[in-house]
């Protein structure tokens, strides 16, 4: 229906879609020299890569401003609800490639960009990476707004632009070294800043009360800090759409530029110490992946994006409706686990303080808004904040969560009368020696929907985690299975397969993932399949080349590529994955014949920096790849290579490579896994437990396509309460026995022999997440793996029914879920010719 080449006049006479912004490849080259030009203002004689990567930027750029310009005034004319979506982490990736593939525009650009004598791939390498999340979690958000914006779903992203994100990671000797995230260090052409949008943010202080001219009880928050809050806007758009959502992240400022009186007495540093001081509360991401840090700084930044997003949520609203007391019509919040749970009392404190709504009212509107996602059932990844600091920094909040906590255990006790161990259980404030916020509590009381993000997953909120809540009310829990975009996991991740899929079946599965299953007439067509496998093995030589470059390790592209890409955690169990290798390890060294199926192991994962045990593994696996990879017996049959910093580019070259993907948590522990999905619609079978999503990737695959081992969530619980002796695994399996040796013999670090013995005796004695007791069903699972990629024919069959039956876990599919079951939203189309 939109025709890019045509130019059409606005009501107001401005040319909107002009030479400018046109798309044909002479004004596309055109536009790109200008920038070239003026924005960067070099010859391309002078220009480095990066002043042609900023060039191009900029003119896609350009191309998305009408579009979001439009959206944009389309839901303000319309009055439309917009779904605002808080979150602590946005792991976008980088922008250029997916722009180009979602406006139609990749092949143009490379073509004009041959012409020119550039090299494409180059430019696109360029881009600093926006690492500002630290996993699942904040790619979850970023795929997100990638399927808002594609479905028509108006959405805003708010968030903090961290001027350092995640960490790069280096490997020195086989230790992980953290080298901090300067990615703003040469501009970011993809934002607008919008300085006259700032809003204030109050931190600290004092209340007072008083009553007003009419009378009314009030109080006021006098703050010792006030901080500004600077929104910086990046376009997010849809595929194959006009509309363009858009992410919205703030940057704290100090609110005095400068202290004149220190500044006029010579004492310089004290002049600029409070808009220093302001500054660090966007300064960095903490790396953390479910472990929360009970920071005071962490609670700053929460209560920092949330007030500044509220805020900005309410101006817009009385601008377009002129009053407050239907708020929850025109908006749904989406709080991405309890990072923004102060949205509960802040949203309260605006209301009333600021707004003058009664509490009742305020009280209505903030359930009705509010819908809260969990992403753990770790115990100790549950939010608490001591009640001591929470005071202290956000004193008006404090008082607003107590009256909260009143009011509700007063309905809980007399919905449950003499029930008092179940008021404690249920209240928000968590008694003892230091009395904490429970932020959790805080999310389920405030708002009308709560989350789980598989169905396994779900069902332990409701009988474990917050099973009182549920108790109290189960209308309000949901389960909403996560999914992640096809447009950069697939299409622009793994352009041979897409082409392949497009070929034989169209290309309507790029936004109706579903359709994939078409794939399936094909599962007997020989010549298809050797196609099929060709994809693969051109993206395994690929990754080759990219693993030599990196790492001068030399791959054999034929062989098994068994691939366990996520953070570095105990509960993910990549010391289980390491003991499989050992075992065929040993297995090679006291027979050297043996006839094995050849793998190469790949990993890739950051641990958090103050993490011990997650830096050992990484140390260990590095350990036994440098032991493994040259020993002659081996004869080059087992490879182990450790890709050093995991992020979102590095996991598009590698979910396309992979044959085995590992997802081997210990039951119950991972909340749901999308690493999972990526690899499943890469056509990689899957080894893995009984946990998070693959439960559900397997129900959707066949399990004849799974490859399933290892305890239950309930026989881990069984064994636990029974009392759990896992040396009693050692005492009578004498594999594992002989894979545990070579830890604790100091076999893989001959020049510190004891480096991996405290590993060994937890193994042992403690073994948490139960790598003991599943270590037999690993080995034996495994086994099976290895023959079916033995039998090809069978092998390229279940790969291509992974990827045909993989369309569930599109990430449209979860956001037509969410709209329809809790934010109540409907599809806005954009069109072109709205007048602004
Ligand atoms: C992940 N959580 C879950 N947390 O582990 C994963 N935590 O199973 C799930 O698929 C994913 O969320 C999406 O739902 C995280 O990634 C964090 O990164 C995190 C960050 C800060 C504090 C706590």
């Amino acid at each position: 229906s939109y025709d890019p080449t045509t130019s059409y006049l606005e009501p107001s006479g401005l040319v909107c879609e002009d030479e400018r912004t046109s798309v044909t490849p002479e004004t596309l080259k055109r536009a790109y020299e200008a920038h070239l030009y003026y924005s960067q203002g070099k010859t391309s004689a002078i220009a480095t890569l990066r002043d042609h990567y900023m060039a191009l930027a900029y003119m896609v750029r350009d191309r998305l401003l009408q579009r979001w310009l439009a959206s944009l005034s389309t839901y303000q004319q319309q009055h439309v609800k917009v779904v605002c979506y808080l979150s602590a982490e946005f792991l976008m990736g980088r922008h250029l490639e997916n722009c180009l593939i979602n406006l139609h525009l990749h092949d143009r650009v490379q073509q004009v960009l041959d012409e020119l004598g550039l090299d494409f791939e180059q430019l696109l390498e360029k881009e600093e990476e926006p690492g500002l999340g630290n996993g699942g979690l904040g790619r979850l958000a970023a795929c997100f707004l990638d399927s808002m914006a594609t479905l028509d779903i108006p959405a805003v992203g708010y968030g903090i632009r961290y001027e350092f994100g995640i960490f790069h990671q280096e490997l020195h000797n086989g230790w992980q070294i953290e080298i901090p995230d300067n990615w703003l260090r040469f501009g970011n052409p993809w934002e607008l800043e919008r300085r006259e949008q700032a809003v204030e943010i109050k931190l600290g202080g004092h209340t007072e009360a008083y009553h007003d001219a009419r009378g009314r009880y009030c109080v006021s928050w006098i703050p010792d800090r006030v901080i500004r809050a600077i929104p910086y806007d990046t376009p997010v758009p849809g595929y194959d759409t006009n509309n363009v959502s858009m992410l919205r992240l703030w940057k704290a400022e100090g609110t005095t530029e400068l202290n004149l009186e220190a500044f006029n007495s010579g004492n310089y540093d004290d002049a600029v110490a409070d808009k220093m001081s302001s500054e660090t509360i966007s300064k960095v991401l903490y790396p953390n992946d479910n472990t929360p840090q009970g920071r005071e700084l962490r609670l700053e930044q929460q209560y920092f994006f949330v007030s500044a997003s509220l805020q900005d949520i309410i101006r817009r609203h009385l601008m377009n409706h002129g009053h407050l007391e239907r708020l929850h019509e025109a908006i749904a919040v989406q709080l991405n686990d309890t990072h923004p749970s102060v949205a509960v009392p802040e949203l309260m404190r605006l209301l009333i303080d600021e707004h003058h709504l009664t509490w009742d009212n305020a009280w209505t509107i903030t359930q009705r808004t509010f819908a809260y996602t969990n992403h753990t059932l770790l115990p100790e990844a549950l939010e608490r904040w001591p009640v001591g600091m929470f005071q202290r920094t956000l004193p008006r909040l404090m008082e607003i969560i107590y009256e909260i906590n009143w009011r509700f255990l007063a309905n809980v006790r007399a919905w449950y009368p003499g029930d008092d161990t179940r008021a404690r259980r249920l209240s928000l404030i968590e008694e003892g020696a230091e009395p904490q916020v429970r932020m959790a509590h805080l999310a389920c009381v405030g708002s009308h929907a709560i989350n789980g993000v598989a169905a396994l997953h779900t069902q332990l909120l409701k009988q474990e985690t917050l099973r009182d809540f549920y108790e109290l009310w189960p209308e309000k829990f949901f389960n909403m299975t996560n999914g992640v975009t096809p447009r950069r996991w697939l299409l622009q991740s793994n352009p041979r397969l897409a082409n392949l899929i497009s070929d034989r079946i169209g290309n309507d599965w790029i936004h109706d993932l579903r359709q994939l299953r078409r794939l399936e007439d094909s599962v007997n067509d020989r010549e298809f399949l050797q196609r099929w496998a060709e994809v693969k093995h051109q993206n395994k030589v690929d990754l080759s080349r990219y693993i030599y470059q990196q790492t001068r390790i030399e791959v054999d592209p034929h062989s098994l590529f068994d691939v366990q890409v996520k953070r570095i955690h105990e509960y993910k169990r990549q010391l289980l994955a390491v003991m499989h290798i050992v075992t065929l390890y040993n297995w090679l060294k006291h027979n050297p014949q043996l006839n094995l199926v050849p793998r190469t192991f790949i990993f890739a994962g950051k641990a958090a920096p103050g993490y011990y045990r997650a830096k050992q593994i990484v140390k260990l696996i590095n350990a036994v790849g440098s032991i493994i990879n040259h020993d002659p017996d081996v004869q080059g049959r087992l490879k182990v290579v450790f890709l050093p910093n995991f992020n979102v580019s590095l996991g598009q070259r590698i979910y396309p490579a992979a044959d085995l993907s590992e997802q081997i948590s210990t039951a119950g522990k991972e909340a749901s896994g999308t690493g999972n999905m990526k690899f499943t619609m890469n056509g990689a079978l899957t080894i893995g437990t009984y946990d998070g999503a693959n439960i559900e990737i397997r129900e959707e695959v066949g399990p004849e396509n799974f490859f399933l081992f290892g305890l239950r969530a309930e026989d881990i619980a069984r064994r636990q309460s029974r009392g759990y002796r896992p040396v009693e695994f050692w005492s009578s399996n004498a594999e594992l026995r002989a894979v545990l040796d070579r830890f604790s013999s100091g076999h893989f670090t001959p020049d510190q022999p004891n480096l991996f013995q405290d590993l060994v005796s937890d193994l042992l004695q403690r073994d948490e997440y139960m790598l003991m007791a599943d270590y037999q069903s690993y080995i034996d699972c495994q086994r099976e793996a290895a023959a079916a990629y033995r039998d090809s024919d069978r092998w390229w069959r279940m790969s291509l029914l992974n990827t045909a039956r993989s369309g569930k876990f599109s990430s449209d599919r979860t956001i037509a879920d969410y709209s329809e079951q809790i934010w109540e939203v409907k599809p806005v189309p954009v069109s072109l010719s709205t007048s602004f």
